[in-house]
């Protein structure tokens, strides 16, 4: 065997050794979640042969010329006895395309599929797409809402100034998608946009984040909420905000719908992302509330603070101090919810839905002073010492 295949072949049973390794559940944490040791999705785990030329005639010094800058923000399914993931790999060119990963257990051994899927255009091409929800619908079809970024031409000098609005595609199998027309909505910008999995009022609903900037939502913001009788041309033509961001809160500055709702006996669960701003910039945490199971657009129960926040080695990366979830799968009780953190790489956080119920249904609201955070406490204190009183 020349040395040429040689490398070849370590490289490829170097990376074998990364996507057979077994995964293990982190002691401790609080009981409502567990956290796993190891990422479950990195750049390491794309395939060689998506990033390295084989041919020793057009490669000689066997370079990784296309390399991959981050996996992270990925929607995600359990379909056919399968976990898996539509994972935002970003290459070192800044472009994000969307790629399947797949895995039996769902806290390892996650595999891409053999190519990224081919995601159609519409006539005004996108420049980047990202952080794509997957809605099983009641319709039949799975959907794929998504960002879709483009350069936006009112700020023609300006090279940063973009456009967010919410690309939408649908499948079957994961594998051949039909692009549909972009959502039209009457915000300036779109980001974070999932379909609701029912119809209700028999029209399509989904949850939205209406924002002036593309960055900043400026006097836009918070999740909102709104119908439209198709997909195939998908307009909302009245927005809602049904939560809103709030001073002195984990979501301050903006928030955003996570994943689809899970449905519950209790309500719609829902998983979202709150910002708020530091000297050290912003700093995204998952927060959860749960919605009335007939009007999916009423808040009944918010927890405060965050559900989860960046720790350990999940606090740096391209953009520190992040974790961002657009994925969580349902399995019997088995909730596994997918986050990624500082934009670099995807985990999983597995629980049970019993416990997500009530830890939605029984964490104190916020009570929006700190006054009222000691009130409650005191009350969970004297509670307890009453009961150790009794050991
Ligand atoms: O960099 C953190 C996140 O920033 C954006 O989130 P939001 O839509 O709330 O503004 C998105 O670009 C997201 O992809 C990214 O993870």
């Amino acid at each position: 065997m020349s040395s040429y295949i040689q490398q070849v072949k370590s490289l490829i049973s170097e990376q074998e050794r990364l996507l057979t390794k077994p995964n293990s559940a982190k002691a401790g944490g609080n009981r409502i979640y567990q956290r796993w040791a190891n990422p479950i999705v990195t750049r390491e785990h794309v395939p060689v042969h998506w990033r390295f030329d084989f041919n020793e005639a057009s490669n000689p010094f066997l370079l990784e010329r296309q390399g991959v800058n981050a996996t992270l923000n990925s929607g995600a399914i359990y379909l056919d006895g399968k976990y898996l993931l539509v994972v935002r790999v970003e290459g070192d060119d800044r472009k994000s395309f969307f790629a399947i990963a797949e895995s039996d257990t769902g806290v390892d051994n996650f595999r891409f599929w053999s190519h990224p899927i081919t995601m159609p255009e519409t006539d005004c091409p996108d420049t980047n797409v990202y952080d794509m929800r997957l809605t099983q619908h009641e319709d039949g079809y799975i959907y794929g809402l998504f960002c879709t970024e483009r350069k936006d031409e009112n700020f023609p000098n300006d090279l940063s100034a973009a456009e967010a609005q919410c690309g939408i595609a649908r499948t079957k199998d994961l594998v051949n998608w039909e692009r549909l027309p972009d959502l039209i909505t009457y915000s300036g910008q779109q980001r974070n946009v999932v379909l609701h999995p029912e119809f209700v009022d028999g029209q399509y609903a989904l949850y939205t984040r209406p924002q002036d900037g593309f960055i900043s939502v400026g006097s836009g913001g918070g999740i909102g909420w709104g119908l439209c009788k198709s997909m195939e041309n998908a307009e909302i033509k009245q927005e809602v905000i049904i939560d809103n961001k709030a001073y002195h809160t984990i979501k301050e500055i903006k928030n955003g719908q996570g994943p689809a709702p899970i449905k519950t006996s209790e309500g719609w669960l829902h998983l979202a992302h709150g910002v708020r701003n530091t000297a050290a910039g912003l700093r995204y945490v998952l927060y959860m509330f749960m919605t009335e199971l007939e009007r999916p657009w009423v808040i009944t129960h918010a927890p405060a603070g965050h559900f989860i926040a960046p720790e350990g080695e999940e606090r740096v990366g391209d953009v520190s101090n992040v974790v961002f979830a657009n994925g969580w799968t349902l399995k019997d009780n088995q909730v596994n919810i997918y986050y990624a953190s500082s934009d670099t790489r995807m985990h999983v956080a597995t629980t049970t839905l019993d416990k997500l119920i009530d830890y939605v249904k029984n964490t104190p609201a916020d009570g929006l002073r700190s006054a009222a955070s000691v009130e409650v406490r005191n009350d969970l204190i004297n509670k307890n010492l009453t009961i150790l009183e009794t050991l």
